[in-house]
């Protein structure tokens, strides 16, 4: 074997490696939310409400940072694209009287209408969870409703 026929097979190798260790990685980022920036939600000028489309996937919400204002009605419209997977959206704070914690079933629309007097941040998230995994949210389905 001559020595350009030992280089290219080392060179193979080692990009072989390459692949190898950082799949992981590269299939790890996929499953990753895309990174969007927070969305301020416009009031519909025919009735007077701010209306958003939240996407749930497994596991993310995108957007997951939401603007509004106070004292407007809120309707967000919760879009799974989950093929089995279920999803939720809880939306609590005593202080602001929210009480919101609806089911989106996989490939389901859900639309949750409320208004927020206080302005605050308020997180959501999701609760679901598998006996012994992460919830959802540890793994990272969890976003925030800032009120202005
Ligand atoms: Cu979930």
């Amino acid at each position: 074997m001559g020595t350009a026929m030992l280089y290219f097979r080392v060179g193979m190798l080692a990009v072989l490696m390459v692949v190898v260790l950082t799949y992981p990685v590269l299939v790890r980022g996929a499953d990753q939310a895309p990174q969007v920036p927070p969305l301020r939600v416009p009031v519909d000028q025919l009735d007077g409400i701010q209306r958003a489309t939240i996407i749930l996937d497994s596991y993310s919400y995108t957007p997951n940072h939401v603007i509004v204002q106070a004292g407007k009605p809120i309707e967000l419209l919760l879009t799974s694209i989950t093929t089995i997977t279920p999803h939720n959206f809880l939306l609590k704070n005593e202080a602001a009287g929210l009480s919101i914690e609806r089911d989106v079933g996989s490939g389901r629309t859900v639309t949750v209408q409320f208004t927020v007097m206080k302005p605050g941040i308020y997180p959501f998230h999701c609760d679901k969870k598998l006996l012994f995994f992460p919830s959802h949210q540890e793994k990272g389905m969890e976003g925030t409703l800032e009120v202005r």
